[in-house]
């Protein structure tokens, strides 16, 4: 897969119906694969400037017939997205258009593209990085406004520019090394501790950013949070309110909601499934019974579980039930219905249940009303990132950098070690050097095919 001397193309926009629908084509015969297909005034693509426009009509040269009317865009190597001679024929959006432009485009010598194929190339013509190449797909699959942002920044080389940096203060450890091997006479012997105390801090930088992953992570790829809790108490309508939409069926009869409820919604920025759950009791009704063990398995499966109390009912037996099922996870409790609960009666309630939670955060709310929705989504999303708000400018949120950042780590600490006991110097080099390659491995410079590969692979075909 890793080669460019043939010209790709693909359908770039999603299948189905639009108002235009773009294939794209990229390589050495893109502008004589234009001059075919695509006529124009008097001056044929080959000869146009790059960055241009042009209003044209796309015919089938073999038989002379007209397919669509469209605008042709033209980038000239180097200056385009993948770094070659790339067009886009941007036309009316609709299938069978797109398929028989993509035909003539194949049938003029192009080969149809593998999937993330067009940002490949980019990288493989230093357009972009390894890890921007991969924030291009975060970008596309971006569902909240804050994934988003965080997609946009690594593409624009923030999380690229923190690595190189750190990878420069390894080589600088390094030629500190290498210079009392080489020119011992001159340098002098190696200050083994002034050397432990500056691979100690470079190891901290690198752990810095690896622990911004976790909340990456959850920006990213989202979290499941399970609506639990007894009968009755406003699972059903606390989803509806947090989706702000009537999703599920709300009745004052208890044992309303059977079976799962599954909605996807934004939290705090955050990709969130909520889960809505039958109210977790005995009961002998066999479809509840079903119910029942359902909200458990959503539980298992849950990153956060929303526990939900009653703020006028006391604590009872089925609340103790519904918080056992939930023991153990990162939990946040809503003692719903408060726009009935008299405010000494609330104070006593939000007690009482602050003393059950074991650490979760206790938030009273009315779904009726909306009362304290707010502070309820900001302790989901606490919850979620287990409260740690990235505010760092660069944010892993990518597993595969999270790993070779642990990895760099762990080379840092060997010649921390290896410098410790005044080992000789070479010693250390090796430990530096893992650490170099495992840094290397997110931006690109020391990735295997195999690891290029499997990124690419993932990404959506016309990418
Ligand atoms: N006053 C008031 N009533 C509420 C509130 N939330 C829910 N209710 C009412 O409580 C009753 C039960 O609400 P549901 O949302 O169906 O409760 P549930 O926990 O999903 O119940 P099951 O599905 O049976 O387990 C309904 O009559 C709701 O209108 C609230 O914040 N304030
Ligand atoms: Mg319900």
């Amino acid at each position: 897969m890793l080669h460019l001397d043939d010209t790709i193309a693909a359908i770039a926009t999603p299948p189905g119906e639009g108002g235009i629908g773009i294939v794209r084509v990229s390589g050495p015969r893109a502008l004589a694969i234009a001059d075919r297909l695509f006529a124009s005034g008097s001056r044929a693509p080959s000869h146009l400037a790059s960055h241009t426009i042009r209003y044209g009509k796309i015919r089938d040269t073999a038989t002379g017939e007209r397919v669509d009317d469209a605008l042709l865009l033209l980038f000239r190597a180097p200056r385009s997205y993948t770094g070659e001679d790339v067009v886009e024929f941007s036309c009316h959006g609709g299938p069978a258009i797109l398929r028989r432009v993509l035909g003539l485009a194949l049938r003029e010598g192009a080969r149809l593209a593998e999937p993330g194929e067009f940002t490949l190339r980019a990288y493989l013509n230093g357009r972009m990085d390894l890890a921007q190449a991969e924030a291009v797909c975060d970008q596309v699959r971006a569902r909240t406004d804050a994934a988003r942002r965080l997609a946009l920044s690594q593409r624009e080389g923030v999380l690229s520019r923190e690595v190189g940096r750190l990878r420069q203060e390894v080589v600088g450890a390094m030629a500190a090394v290498e210079a009392s091997i080489d020119f011992s006479d001159e340098v002098g012997d190696l200050d083994y501790p002034a050397l432990e105390a500056r691979l100690r801090r470079i190891r901290g930088e690198v752990e810095a950013l690896e622990a911004t992953s976790q909340a990456g992570r959850v920006f990213r790829e989202g979290v499941r949070v399970a609506i639990v809790g007894r009968p009755n108490v406003g699972k059903s309508s606390l989803l509806n309110a947090l989706l702000r939409e009537e999703r599920a069926i709300v009745t004052p009869v208890p044992g309303t909601t059977r079976d799962l409820i599954e909605e996807a919604a934004s939290i705090r920025g955050i990709p969130v499934r909520a889960i809505d759950t039958a109210g977790i009791r005995q009961t002998c009704d066999p479809v509840e019974q079903i119910g029942v063990a359902r909200a458990r398995a959503a539980l298992e499966r849950a990153d956060v579980a929303l526990v939900v109390l009653d703020a006028v009912e006391g604590w009872t037996a089925g609340d103790a039930e519904a918080a056992a099922a939930a023991a153990g996870r990162q939990a946040v409790w809503a003692l719903n219905k408060r726009d009935l609960a008299e405010e000494s009666a609330l104070a006593a309630r939000i007690a009482e249940a602050r003393d059950r939670a074991g650490g979760a955060p206790v938030v009273a709310v009315s779904a009726l009303t909306g009362e304290g929705l707010d502070s309820l989504e900001e302790a989901l999303a606490a919850a979620a990132l287990h409260g740690a708000l990235p505010e760092a400018a660069a944010v892993v949120t990518n597993v595969r950098h999270a790993e070779a950042l642990r990895r760099a780590a762990a080379s840092l600490q060997e010649a921390e070690a290896t410098t410790l006991q005044a080992l000789p110097p070479d010693l250390i080099t090796v430990d530096l050097r893992g650490a170099l390659d495992a840094l290397g491995e997110i931006t690109g410079e020391t990735a295997s095919d195999e690891v290029i590969h499997r990124i690419f692979r993932d990404f959506c075909i016309g990418k």
